[in-house]
């Protein structure tokens, strides 16, 4: 039976990669943290599920701390490591910039080195991240694009990415840098935009919140469903040679958009009034006000615009999104109003 360890397991990521590799009859192991506030939600429906949770198990350990992985690494002794383990937002490494040097950066060498000397031949993926290219001069990033990182998380992963590539090319290891933009769904953390909008849109429906405050609604991304996204992790550690991949879907939305589009699916169309700060969402019928902006949520640098060019991905793992945005749109509100 192949064993894969996942960090970061308790993460959006995380769970929905569990899911596919016990599908795909893997024995999982995944770390978890002792200072987790709710290390299990995403993982429930597997601790609960008898005919899977016998190949499951989750480890007290901590990307941070070499003794922990060491420990992990050597008792699991898994043929795949998937590293996803993040201080993933981006706003709250302005905030907690060492740290997140420490979770993002550092630990991905700590987790190579440990590799190196138990079995280098395990293969190893890597969590890059869209945010490497900044505010790119090109209207469409791959693999080629080169990187400008604007925030203490994308420096942190910047260097993620080349420790891999230098372990690679000097040692041989099999280490992937996915390249993944970004990815949503029902289990996106709760201060992420997307989640934040829908779960907002439920409790405006419900009477329990006036409206929904945000920073940026102009900037753009390139969102996909997570649930597909992490099939292509398992296709990239499944090929001859390690690469380093973009996974995207090609279409760009902004957060403006996102908002425009959630509120359809409870039949409320938003106009747009005032600029700046002063600008306002409000229901057209109503006249309520639902969306203000609060300059709280906007960052020391804002990254505007991304848009995937996934060819490469398809060309060789034969991966290919099929959620676009509106159906992405449609699963999370789904899922919202029925949890
Ligand atoms: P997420 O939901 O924020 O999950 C992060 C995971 O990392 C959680 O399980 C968290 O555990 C764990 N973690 C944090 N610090 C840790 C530590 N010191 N030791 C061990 N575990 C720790 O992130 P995600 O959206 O699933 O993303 C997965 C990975 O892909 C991350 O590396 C992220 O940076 C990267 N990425 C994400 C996107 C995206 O759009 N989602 C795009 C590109 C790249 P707790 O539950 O204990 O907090
Ligand atoms: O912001 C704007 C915000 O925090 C998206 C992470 O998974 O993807 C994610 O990083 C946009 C930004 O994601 C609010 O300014 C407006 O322009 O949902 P987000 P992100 O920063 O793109 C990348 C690929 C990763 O690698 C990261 O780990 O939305 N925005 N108003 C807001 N963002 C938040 N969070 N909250 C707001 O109120």
């Amino acid at each position: 039976m192949k064993v894969a360890l996942i960090t970061g397991i308790t993460g959006q990521d995380g769970s929905y990669l569990a899911d596919f590799l016990l599908e795909k009859g893997y024995k999982v192991h995944g770390l978890r943290r002792y200072s987790s506030t709710n290390p299990i939600k995403n993982l429930q429906h597997i601790l609960i599920n008898k005919k899977i949770n016998k190949n499951f198990f989750l480890h007290y350990a901590d990307v941070t701390d070499t003794d922990s992985i060491f420990r992990v690494i050597k008792d699991v002794k898994p043929i795949e490591i998937y590293n996803l383990a993040a201080q993933s937002h981006v706003h709250a490494s302005f905030q907690v910039p060492e740290y997140t040097a420490q979770v993002d950066a550092v630990s991905q060498l700590r987790i190579i080195e440990v590799v190196k000397q138990i079995n280098p031949k395990i293969k190893i993926y890597q969590a890059a991240t869209s945010e490497l290219y900044g505010n790119s001069n090109k209207k469409i990033q791959n693999e080629m694009t080169s990187f400008a990182p604007i925030s203490p998380y994308s420096v942190a992963k910047l260097y993620g990415y080349h420790i891999s590539k230098v372990y690679r090319e000097a040692y041989g290891m099999f280490i992937t840098n996915g390249i993944l933009f970004n990815h949503e769904s029902p289990r996106r953390g709760p201060t992420f935009v997307t989640k934040k909008i829908t779960a907002g849109i439920k409790q405006i429906i419900n009477g329990k919140q006036t409206h929904i405050k945000l920073g940026n609604l102009n900037s753009k991304r390139d969102w996909g469903y997570a649930k597909e996204y992490v099939e292509s992790m398992w296709l990239m550690l499944q090929q001859k040679k390690p690469s380093d991949f973009v996974i995207a879907t090609g279409q760009v939305y902004s957060v403006r958009n996102f908002v425009e589009e959630a509120f359809k699916y409870v039949n409320i169309k938003i106009k747009w009034k005032g600029k700046g700060l002063k600008e306002v969402g409000i229901n057209s019928k109503s006249n309520k006000v639902l969306v203000k902006i609060d300059p709280y949520f906007l960052r020391p640098n804002e990254l505007h615009y991304l848009k995937g060019d996934y060819s490469k991905s398809k060309k060789i793992l034969g991966w290919k999104p099929k959620v676009k945005f509106k159906e992405l749109v449609k699963i999370m509100m789904e899922n919202e109003l029925i949890e």
